[in-house]
């Protein structure tokens, strides 16, 4: 009779230790690891769509955008990483002080409006090539972002390549160009990660220049 008894015991306690267990794995997970954070910066002339695009992939509203006054900072979730965007407000007066704001800064978003008239472009190359040329930015991976590609006379990925000298102040860097407007979300999402796999470095641009395509919604990467 004792011999049953602690038999049925036994038994009881092996079930409780399985059910524990079961509990435990379905109800006590452990949290997923955190994401990195990475800090980037993002210039641009006035008006070049900064704000509007940052208020886009955040979910946020982008009627009555304001002109940026000094800089904002932004944290931007995606699946893999958070990224802290800090913009610099793009006007004339401003832009003299923008390395002033590059510290920390582990990649660089530059944002242009496809359609400005050709004599802003040329501000456009001079700022870019400026800033890239800042010690502080040295070798951080580069995302250019051409918005307002919608408009009628939006240059092409292609075109702006070629007049913002891309290839040459890419060299020593990765770099990419994503074309984006405002009614485009999944284009700027898509822009954005890819640049994110440069930061964590999940991707070597070494090696992979992706053929260029006719389509503007491709990306073209540089090299490291
Ligand atoms: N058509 C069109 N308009 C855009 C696009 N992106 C931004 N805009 C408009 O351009 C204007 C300026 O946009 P902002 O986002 O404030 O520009 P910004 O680069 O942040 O400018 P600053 O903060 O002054 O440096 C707003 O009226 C936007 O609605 C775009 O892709 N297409
Ligand atoms: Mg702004």
């Amino acid at each position: 009779m004792s011999i049953v008894l602690e038999y049925l015991q036994l038994g009881c306690a092996f079930c409780r230790i399985s059910i524990y267990t079961l509990f435990r794995r379905l109800c006590c997970r452990s949290p997923p690891p955190p994401r990195p954070e990475i800090s980037v910066v993002c210039i641009g002339l006035a008006k070049a769509g900064k704000s509007t695009l940052l208020a886009l992939i955040s979910g946020e509203s982008t009627q009555d955008i304001q002109p940026t006054i000094g800089f904002s900072i932004k944290a931007l979730q995606f699946k893999n990483c958070i990224l802290n965007v800090k913009e610099i407000g793009g006007g004339e007066g401003v832009r003299p002080y923008w390395k002033h704001y590059f510290s920390g800064a582990k990649g660089i978003i530059f944002v242009l409006d496809s359609a400005c008239p050709e004599s802003d472009l040329e501000i456009v190359k001079t700022e870019l090539s400026n800033a890239l040329a800042n010690p502080t930015l040295d070798k951080l991976p580069l995302l250019v972002l051409a918005c307002h590609q919608e408009k009628d006379g939006a240059r092409s990925i292609e075109q702006l390549k070629k007049e913002l000298e891309l290839e040459f102040h890419g060299e020593g860097r990765a770099w990419l160009i994503h074309p984006c407007s405002l009614n485009d979300l999944r284009g700027i999402k898509e822009g954005f990660e890819n640049f994110n796999q440069y930061l964590l470095g999940e991707k070597s641009v070494e090696g992979d220049q992706t053929p260029r395509e006719q389509g503007q919604s491709e990306d073209i990467p540089g090299r490291i």
